[in-house]
């Protein structure tokens, strides 16, 4: 039997899946997952985060992280039932931008780490910082500013390295910890994030970081994949040495160290470079060749986009990545996702019932009325005052407001993921709100695509244990030619079995109302710029 492991680092909990491949069988043969604060109490988290008078400030701890992992590692060495011999590979997701700080005792402690001691009684000397900002962190603006000024503006960053400067990004993080901490920042021989971290534990050296979270980082050349000087330069004094390598998402980094071989009776299973949860969500929603996007409808809605070039988005509030399969990918935001269908949803004491229904009863183009759906804040476009705007549309008619707003969020994620310039064939849904089939269906009609309801209810840890299965699969042995791994073939017959779209369920576009939408959407876009510039 053939196992492969993932693991996902939420902001949350920390899960495990493991996946078993047979000839003729392919299952998910054991899931587990720990939420650090009923889990791990000692680490004093709330959802996850260490609280901080700062509302900005937003941290956790690298020890919970790491204790997390030789914990979860126990369960799945105790509770699998599973013959763990036939471990092949593992690797990981993980919440992007977050970093940790190692000083120069890291290496040789990683090393030697003592199978009979507790990982995380190992490494409280290594840390140059006890606490690591992660991506909910806002407390950088002062930082962003400087960076994008010093390489020629935000337009000019994200050119280079896929987005212009965010808070949370972890240049900006690791400008502020030079600025507030020099002493820190001196002691600091090696900047992790989450994902090249917890790979280091598994591996007992050093890991690399792979293109899909390094562009998370505002320094990577998103074209080049390579640390890019002059935003290191503008990041901090003697970066470049502090960062880890970058190398593709199916480098093997090493053998599972002895540490976890004897601790858990584990074999020298490969340890596969960790990603992003985002990229890794992508592998996970199975968009690993151009022409797919995948939608998740959840608390936001967001879109996973398969670029084959680098560009970028030009309004700059979209995300491009590295994409594990060697491309790239784009990550769109929408705020006002299930909220905002949930606002409308409880405003006429409908349930998703009745939303379904109403959605059935009202014609396509709602006659031409039109709903801005912001009703918080909202990411893309960037509106800062929230505000819900109706064109023609009676405040009293349930039924056509309930349309107007999933038809404003599907015309909204068209026009804005339009720059991505991809010829898209199929739409992969993901979500709570992918279970209903009228919003499938104003979507196919919106985007002129059909729509596949996936039924993957945890994508970055199934992608992180199919990314493990890929790099020592698809071609044997450590030292693999690159160009068969990318073949999106290749990823397909990994896929197979765990992302697999179910046929009688996807929702076809209907050409009678795509064009209804094309109009419709030129008149949104319209009175979207009219409310922006108000
Ligand atoms: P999260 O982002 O928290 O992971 P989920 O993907 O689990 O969110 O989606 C949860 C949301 O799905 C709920 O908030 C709810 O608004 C929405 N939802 C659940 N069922 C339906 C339905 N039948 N129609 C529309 N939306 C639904
Ligand atoms: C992406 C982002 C989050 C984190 C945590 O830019 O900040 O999605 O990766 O999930």
């Amino acid at each position: 039997m053939s196992l492969y492991l993932g693991f996902d680092a939420s902001t949350q909990r920390l899960t495990a899946i493991v996946l078993s491949i047979e000839p003729g069988e392919r299952r998910v043969a054991f899931e587990a997952s720990l939420r650090f604060d009923d889990d791990l109490p000692e680490y004093h988290t709330v959802n996850g985060v260490v609280p901080d008078d700062d509302p900005l400030v937003v941290r956790s701890s690298p020890l919970l992280w790491a204790d997390a992992l030789d914990r979860l590692m126990a369960v799945v060495a105790r509770d699998s039932g599973l013959d763990l011999s036939g471990l092949q590979a593992i690797s990981g997701s993980a919440q992007q931008h977050g970093s940790v700080y190692l000083t120069a005792a890291a290496a040789p402690a990683l090393e030697r780490l003592d199978p009979r001691r507790p990982l995380v009684e190992q490494l409280a000397r290594v840390l140059a910082r006890d606490r690591s900002p992660i991506w909910m962190d806002a407390s950088t603006t002062a930082q962003c500013a400087a960076i994008e000024e010093a390489v020629g503006g935000p337009e000019a960053l994200a050119r280079l390295t896929g987005s212009r400067a965010f808070e949370r990004f972890t240049g900006p993080q690791i400008r502020k910890f030079f600025e507030t901490d020099p002493d820190g920042y001196a002691r600091t021989e090696r900047i992790h994030l989450v994902s090249s971290y917890l790979a280091s534990l598994l591996a007992g050296a050093h890991a690399p970081v792979d293109p899909g979270d390094g562009a998370g980082t505002n320094l990577m050349d998103l074209a080049e994949r390579r640390w890019a000087p002059a935003a290191l330069h503008a990041t901090a004094p003697g970066l470049a040495p502090r960062l880890p390598p970058i190398a593709p998402s199916w480098t093997v980094v090493g053998a599972l160290a002895p540490y976890w071989q004897e601790r858990y009776g584990l074999p020298p299973a490969r340890v596969v470079v960790w990603s992003g949860d985002n990229p890794c969500s992508l592998i996970g929603t199975g968009i690993v060749r151009p022409g797919r996007v995948a939608i998740s409808l959840g608390t936001s809605d967001t879109i996973f986009g398969y670029l084959t070039e680098p560009r970028v988005d030009p309004s700059g509030t979209s995300h491009v990545f590295g994409a594990p399969t060697g491309d790239w990918m784009s990550l769109i935001c929408f705020r006002n996702g299930s909220l905002a269908r949930e606002r409308v949803r409880d405003a006429y004491g409908l349930d998703w019932g009745a939303f379904a229904r109403a959605l059935d009863a009202t014609p396509p183009g709602n006659g031409g009325a039109l709903m801005l759906p912001w009703f918080e804040p909202e990411i893309t476009p960037q509106v800062l005052t929230p505000g819900v705007r109706r064109v023609g549309l009676d405040p009293a008619d349930a039924a056509a407001n309930v349309r107007a707003v999933v038809e404003a969020q599907m015309m909204a994620m068209r026009i804005h993921s339009a720059w991505m310039g991809e010829r898209l064939e199929v739409i992969h849904a993901t979500g709570g709100a992918a279970a209903n089939r009228g919003i499938l269906q104003v979507m196919a009609d919106v985007f002129g695509a059909e729509v596949c309801p996936l039924d993957v209810p945890n994508s970055a840890v199934l992608g992180a244990a199919l990314r493990a299965c890929h790099a020592v699969t698809a071609v044997p042995g450590d030292r693999v030619p690159e160009v068969p791994l990318r073949t999106a073939d290749v990823w397909e017959r990994v896929l197979e079995g765990f992302v697999t779209p179910r046929s009688e369920a996807t929702v076809r576009p209907r050409p009678e109302y795509v064009s209804v939408y094309a109009a419709l959407t030129k008149a949104y876009a319209a009175r979207e710029r009219e409310a922006r510039n108000r």
